[in-house]
Order: structure tokens, then C-alpha cells, then sequence
């Protein structure tokens, strides 16, 4: 039977009207998020809570074609910081986030300012944060990709992704970009996208008209594919008609800040500009003439990367075109389609109430129904919804989500530990034979190894990961010979790359070291394997990459610092080589469990514990600070637990004992020296051997925490390895770094610290001559032993 005549079918909306209203959707959301969170929530303390609504309008339509049209679920991608309430709104509409955080914006406990993979949960692929990390991260993380892959590791059986960032134009202004494109290129990494919202503006200010041509040149020379999209089909569409040259040439010469103040006034300035120069232009004037100033506005604002239509479609050309790294300026204006659009100063710029009152009026939404999913917009919510599941990203990547599971690795119950007895060595070169020894891959240590990736920037010989190296082979995605080699020319290195090599060799920029770091150490979440990447770098370039290492932390990323050498060993090197703050920055870095073994005894241990705690789900990030002084091993059984908790007695003190002295790292013989010295007048001194200030500390802290939350019991390794001396005892200690990483211990159980350890720029010279200079040599110690004493 055919159908009644009369009843009328609504006509579909087409989806580019959908996706239209669900940009609208959008711009609202991530408005009123920011104006929710600064006037409706309460505020407790007068600060102003902020937010970036201009940042946001700025590239919602670049979000939108991303999200709703081109992503696929294997994908990871990182979003600019600001755009951070954009991300929540898409995640909201696929229905993976909820009302709540986003009432509690920059609230504890609600969503984060600025997307975060610990604390808004795993829809989050890279934190980002400090500007320019997260889009070079995309570049190391599509690198890990190909190594996993190329491995046979993880989970093989999905579909690699691509590798996106959604990034800033102020972002390109941080140099670690260049650091990170260079690494990119000799990597030839593949599968990576940038995508930069070029609204012209940073934070204070409108950026220089010609810096762009320059830029897109740079990605040209790396190998990138560069795509700018600079106007929109109905900008195009006017161009094409007669006179259009003209108004074409008119905004491609328009400086970046006047366009943006025309922006921010509006149609009848527009106008008056436009006409002003070009108003004998018969073509001109029919283009502008009919319109209102409200449609000629709406005209010449229609950039690049606010046209949804012609940003898909370049991304999808730029698909076809396969795996070539692919950077995409799309022209924007900052606070598109808001009252401060183009404004130079609309950065932190936040809607007034008035203006959100109009806003929503604009929008069509509802007192009281602002968070609803579909609120004011014009289509019926079955097909906004069919439009959203239908969308490639909308399906699940794996049941589980978007962060995979992915197996432990097996570490065995101890390492391969060289012959000690009798012998001098350097907890360095001690790494290195652990290392080399694993390398070999057999027996128990075959799964430990075949996980373990290294990487040095330019550093991997003098950090000894040279014979590791030889062992494993170095990473390439193609197979490269080693020229020497097949040459027959004598060298200690044999470095064949290959796509099953398991060391990343990097130029010398430490960022791209962290972030490296930082990508590999996520690969459990993103990818279903389990590396256990360890990077080695000379300990006072810790401090150049600082941003990056404290990046990758915050993302909880997994993955094992190797500093050396550090402090005076790197004596005839000379002042700014001597690492004065690195074992202050271990204790401070949240997510980083700091070591500083003394002898390979220990480091065997905490190099074990690194590879157990780099998989725990209570673990972390771990850092060994080493040194190249070679040193007596001692024939000695340590207690491992006492180790990992940060220190042990190398001689226990007698119970009630005056006065100790403790010592970290290479320092240990001088600690020793005084400490026999001593012992004939003060037979109850004990000797400290502290491996890690961080984690004594860290567990003193907790344990204060615990007994003030009710716990009475609770006590800490310091408290419990102090106990045994007197109540107002002494403590002597030493280590080559700042002298404040000891000067707490003191406060544990009310005792005396005279703490000694370098704190000014280092002289060259040897070890004995600066070690006096530094007051770290034994003499100083036993003075300082005396002074206590005696309570000068
Ligand atoms: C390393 C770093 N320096 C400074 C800041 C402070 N800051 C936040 S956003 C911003 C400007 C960002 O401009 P852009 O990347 O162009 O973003 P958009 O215009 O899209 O807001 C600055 C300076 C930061 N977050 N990180
Ligand atoms: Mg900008």
C-alpha cells in the first residue's frame, strides 16, 4: 500500500548544516564553561578563576573537522592548552564526559584548565600545557609508533594512527618546534599532522605579517608537506567574480593587525576601509554594495579555519596523499564569533555578563537548560545524534577505551651484576656492564631486554651504553649499514641501523631527549606495549630539557633518567659543567623517584627496582644520577629495601651516639676517610650511605602526613635509620651537589645537620684540588665533625 500523501516528511539536514549547528553547540559550550566557572560559581577567594573563550572560538571549526569528520579512533591526538573547554564540549557530545567537570572547570576535582592525561582521564591522549611540548610530542610519539610496530610489539592487531596536534600560532615561537622537526626529519617520521590555528595572536600581542612565509618555508626544508588555508568558499566565491582580484590583493595586503581591528569593529568599518581603497572598483562595489554590514562582515571574516567545508577538505586530500608529515596554517580570527573578536588584547579576555546574555540569545538557549547536549539548535535531536555516532571517532578504539592494557614485563628477581671484588669502578661504567650484560638477552633476561629501549642525544658512548648498543643495534625504519664496519676500519662502535635496532640515537638537544622519554614511556596507554625506555644524558644538561622531563612527569609518563656524569666528575670540564641543583630538582620533580647510588651494589639494586616501579601502578618515572669516579667496591651484603627507601648504614651507630656522618654518591671514600679518623675518638659514629634524599623525604613527608590523618603508628625509613642517635646528635653530611639536599635531615628528629656540598659555580681541575676548593674533601669533613662537636 503506498503511503498517505499527505504525511509530510521533514526533510533531512544535510550534514554539513549539522555539523554547522553542532560548531554552534560548541562555541556555546565552551563559552559558558569559562563564564559558568568565573560568575555563576561561587568565588571563594577574589581570584580570577580565567579561562580563554577567545582561544577557543578561535578554532572551533578546525575542532570540529578534526573530531566530527577526519579522526578516527586510532589516532592520538594533542590539543592546544587553551582550547582545553573545546575538547571537554566534543567529548560531552560523543557522550564521554560529563555535566559535572564541566561545572567545576578549573575547580579540584572538575575539568583541568588545560587538557591532562592523569587528571581528565584517558579520552585525554598528550597533556598539554606548556606551550610548544605537546605538538612536538606527536612527532616522538609517532616515531615510538613505528618502533612498536616495527617491533611486533603491542597491539599489532589495530590500525596505526596518526599522529596530531591541534596547535597554537604562538607555539611555533618556542625554539624545542625546530628542535623537534630537525629530530623528525632524520628520523623520517611519518603519520604526523599540525594543525595551527593562525588567529595572529598570542597572548599580548598581534604577530608579524611576513614571519608565516618564513615558517612555511622551514617546514618545506624538513620534509613537510605544507597546506595553508587562507580563505573560505564564500571569500573564494567573491574572488572569482569581477573585481574579485582586487579585493583579494586588498586582504592579502591587509597587515595582520589591522585586519584584526576591522575584525573587532565590524561591517560599517569594513566597509569604509574597503571602499576607502577601493571604491572605484565597479566589481567591488557589486560585491559590497547589496550587503548588509552584518553579511559583509560575516564576508570578510570567512577565513580558512573558520570554514569547516574547506579545512575537511583539505585534510582529507592531505590523507590521500598517505603518510607524509603535513602541517596545515589555517587561517583564523581569535574569539570568532564573539563580541571581542580580533581584539589584540581578548587572550584572557572573558564575555561579560551582558554580552553572555546576549550571547544566548544569539545561541537560543534556555535559562537553566545550558548545559543541555542540543540545546537551541535548529535540527531535531535524532539526527544530531545519528550525525555524532556516525562520525569515524565516535567508535571505540578497543572495549576498553582509548588507553589500552598492556602486560607487565617480567623483571628478574636480580641483575646481571659484573665482578665487584677487588676492583675500582664508577656507578657509570657499572651501568653500562649491567646494561651490556642484559643485552645479550638470555635466559631470564631475554623478555627484560627485548623492552628495554635506550636513547642518548649524542651521549651514548661517553654515558656507556656503547656496549648495549653493539649488543641491540640502533633504531632506523630503514636498514643502514655501518660504513666502518663493512669496511673493515677498527672502532669499539658497531652501530648497523635497523628497524629492529633497540637504541633511538638523537642529535644533542636534551628537550627532544624528554620528550622522547615522555612518548615512550606512554606506549603501555597508547599503543598496548610495554617499553622500558632509559635515556642517558651528562647530568647538568638535565636543566635544558628541565620543561620537557617535568612535561613528560606530569603525564605520568614511565621511563628511566640516567644522568652522567655528574657534579665535580666532570671536573676538568669546568664551571658550568658541574651539576650543582640536579639532586634538588630529584627531590622536587613530582613523579620522578631520584637516585644516587654510591657503589654498583646499590645500583644493581635500584637499577632493578627502576624497571619493577617503571610498571607499577603506584610507580613512576625513575632517575639515577651517576658519577664516572671510580671507586673500591666493598665486599658487602646491602638490604635492597633500604636501598630503594632511600639510605642505609654503612656502619650503624651505637646506640645514643653523638654524632654520624652520612654520604651520597662519589663522595663516599672521603666520608669514609673522616669517618675512621673520628671513630678512634668517637667509637659510636655511625656512616650514612643515603641513595636517595628524594625518597627519604618523600617518605617522611607521607608519614607526617599519615599520623596527622590519625595514623599514630606510621614512621619512615629516616626516622626509623635516625633513631638510634642521641636526641641532639650531629649529622655531618656530604654529597657533590647543592648542600640543602641534606640540610632537612635535621629537622626528622631534632638533630644538628652541618651540611657540605658545592653551592658555587665549579672551577676545572681534579678531583682532589676541587674537592678542597668545594669543602667536600675528608679534612673538611672531619673539621666539620669537629665544629659539631664541640657546637660551634
Ligand atoms: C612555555 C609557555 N610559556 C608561556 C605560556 C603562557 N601562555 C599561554 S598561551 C600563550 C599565548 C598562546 O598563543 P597561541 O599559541 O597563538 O594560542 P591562541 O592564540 O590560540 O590562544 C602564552 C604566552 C605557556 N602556557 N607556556
Ligand atoms: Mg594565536
Amino acid at each position: 500500500m503506498n503511503k498517505p500523501l499527505t504525511m509530510a516528511v521533514a526533510p533531512a539536514t544535510s550534514r554539513e548544516e549539522l555539523l554547522r549547528q553542532l560548531e554552534r553547540k560548541l562555541l556555546w559550550l565552551s563559552g559558558w564553561m569559562v563564564h559558568h566557572a568565573n560568575h555563576i560559581r561561587p568565588n571563594r577567594d577574589g581570584l580570577k578563576v580565567g579561562g580563554h573563550q577567545a582561544s577557543c572560538a578561535s578554532c572551533i571549526s578546525i575542532m570540529a573537522a578534526v573530531y566530527f569528520e577526519i579522526a578516527r579512533p586510532q589516532d592520538r591526538i594533542a590539543v592546544k592548552p587553551h582550547a582545553g573547554p573545546v575538547f571537554h564540549a566534543i567529548n560531552y557530545l560523543f557522550g564521554r564526559q560529563e555535566v559535572a567537570p564541566m561545572e567545576g572547570l578549573r575547580a579540584l576535582g572538575g575539568a583541568q584548565s588545560y587538557p591532562s592525561r592523569v587528571k581528565d582521564g584517558p579520552e585525554v591522549d598528550f597533556s598539554t600545557g606548556s606551550v610548544g611540548l605537546g605538538v612536538a610530542m606527536t612527532s616522538f610519539s609517532a616515531l615510538i609508533q613505528d618502533y612498536v610496530r616495527l617491533h611486533g610489539l603491542g597491539r599489532t592487531d589495530l590500525p596505526a594512527g596518526r599522529h596530531i596536534a591541534i596547535a597554537g600560532d604562538a607555539e611555533l615561537d618556542e625554539g624545542n618546534i625546530y628542535e623537534a622537526l630537525l629530530e623528525g626529519w632524520k628520523h623520517d617520521v611519518r603519520d604526523v599532522w599540525w594543525i595551527i590555528d593562525y588567529n595572529r595572536q598570542s597572548l599580548d600581542s598581534v604577530v608579524p605579517d611576513r614571519l608565516f612565509g618564513r615558517i612555511e618555508g622551514l617546514f618545506r626544508d624538513m620534509g613537510w608537506n605544507v597546506v595553508t588555508l587562507k580563505y573560505g568558499r564564500k571569500l573564494e566565491a567573491a574572488f572569482a567574480r569581477a573585481g574579485g582580484d582586487g579585493l583579494r590583493r586588498w586582504i592579502d595586503d591587509c597587515p595582520n593587525s589591522l585586519y584584526s581591528a576591522l575584525t573587532f569593529q565590524g561591517g560599517a568599518a569594513w566597509r569604509q576601509a574597503i571602499l576607502a581603497d577601493l571604491g572605484r572598483s565597479a566589481g567591488v562595489r557589486a560585491i559590497v554594495d547589496p550587503l548588509s554590514d552584518d553579511e559583509l562582515a560575516t564576508l570578510m571574516t570567512n577565513l580558512g579555519g573558520h570554514d569547516t567545508e574547506t579545512m575537511i577538505e583539505a585534510l582529507r586530500e592531505a590523507d590521500a596523499l598517505g603518510d607524509q608529515p603535513t602541517c596545515f596554517i589555517a587561517y583564523t580570527i581569535k574569539g570568532m564569533g564573539l563580541p571581542f573578536a580580533g581584539h589584540k588584547d581578548n587572550h584572557a579576555g572573558l564575555m561579560t555578563k551582558e554580552q553572555m546574555g546576549l550571547f544566548r540569545q544569539e545561541m537560543r538557549i534556555r535559562q537553566g537548560h545550558e548545559w543541555d547536549r542540543f540545546e537551541g539548535l535548529a535540527a531535531p535531536e535524532s539526527e544530531l545524534q545519528a550525525f555524532l555516532d556516525s562520525c569515524p571517532f565516535a567508535a571505540k578504539l578497543t572495549p576498553e577505551g582509548r588507553a589500552l592494557a598492556s602486560p607487565l614485563i617480567a623483571v628478574p628477581a636480580t641483575l646481571p651484576v659484573p665482578k665487584l671484588a677487588g676492583r675500582k669502578m664508577s656507578t657509570q661504567s657499572g651501568f653500562g656492564d649491567i646494561l651490556a650484560e642484559i643485552g645479550r638477552g638470555q635466559g631470564a633476561y631475554a623478555e627484560l631486554a627485548a623492552h628495554i629501549l635506550t636513547t642518548s642525544p649524542d651521549v651514548t658512548v661517553s654515558t656507556n651504553l656503547g656496549p648495549w648498543v653493539n649488543r641491540r643495534g640502533v633504531f632506523d625504519r630503514h636498514t643502514r649499514n655501518d660504513v666502518f664496519r663493512d669496511s673493515k676500519l677498527a672502532s669499539a662502535q658497531r652501530w648497523g641501523m635497523s628497524p629492529k635496532g633497540q637504541h633511538i640515537e638523537l642529535g644533542i638537544a636534551e628537550q627532544n631527549l624528554f620528550l622522547l622519554l615522555g612518548a615512550a614511556g606512554l606506549t603501555h596507554a597508547l599503543t598496548g606495549a610495554r617499553l622500558l625506555p632509559i635515556g642517558t644524558v651528562y647530568d647538568p644538561f638535565v636543566n635544558r630539557g628541565l620543561d620537557a622531563l617535568i612535561y613528560a612527569c606530569y603525564q605520568d609518563a614511565r621511563f628511566l633518567l640516567v644522568s652522567t656524569p655528574s657534579g665535580l666528575s666532570l671536573a676538568p670540564e669546568g664551571g658550568q659543567h658541574q651539576s650543582i641543583n640536579t639532586p634538588l630538582i630529584g627531590m622536587a620533580a613530582d613523579r620522578l623517584a631520584s637516585f644516587e647510588p654510591s657503589h654498583v651494589d646499590e645500583l644493581a639494586i635500584l637499577l632493578r627496582h627502576a624497571f619493577a616501579h617503571m610498571q607499577a601502578p603506584d610507580g613512576s618515572a625513575v632517575w639515577l644520577r651517576l658519577s664516572t669516579r671510580q671507586l673500591d667496591q666493598p665486599p658487602r651484603e646491602v638490604d635492597p629495601a633500604s636501598v630503594i627507601a632511600g639510605g642505609h648504614w654503612a656502619v650503624p651507630p651505637a646506640a645514643g651516639a653523638r654524632i654520624a656522618i652520612g654520604y651520597q654518591g662519589p663522595v663516599a671514600p672521603e666520608a669514609a676517610a673522616a669517618f675512621a679518623e673520628l671513630r678512634a675518638e668517637e667509637p659510636g659514629v655511625g656512616l650514612l650511605a643515603i641513595t636517595s634524599p628524594d625518597r627519604l623525604h618523600a617518605g617522611w613527608l607521607a608519614a607526617m602526613r599519615a599520623r596527622r590523618g590519625g595514623n599514630r603508628p606510621a614512621v619512615s625509613h629516616v626516622e626509623r635509620l635516625l633513631a638510634p642517635l642521641a636526641p641532639g646528635a650531629a649529622l655531618v653530611t656530604v654529597l657533590d651537589g647543592h648542600p640543602a639536599t641534606h640540610a632537612w635531615l635535621g629537622a626528622v628528629r631534632g638533630q644538628r645537620v652541618i651540611p657540605l656540598g658545592p653551592d658555587h659555580f665549579g672551577q676545572s681541575g681534579d678531583i682532589p684540588d676541587l674537592y678542597r676548593e668545594y669543602g667536600i674533601d675528608s679534612d673538611t669533613v672531619l673539621d666539620a665533625c669537629a665544629q659539631a662537636l664541640i657546637g660551634v
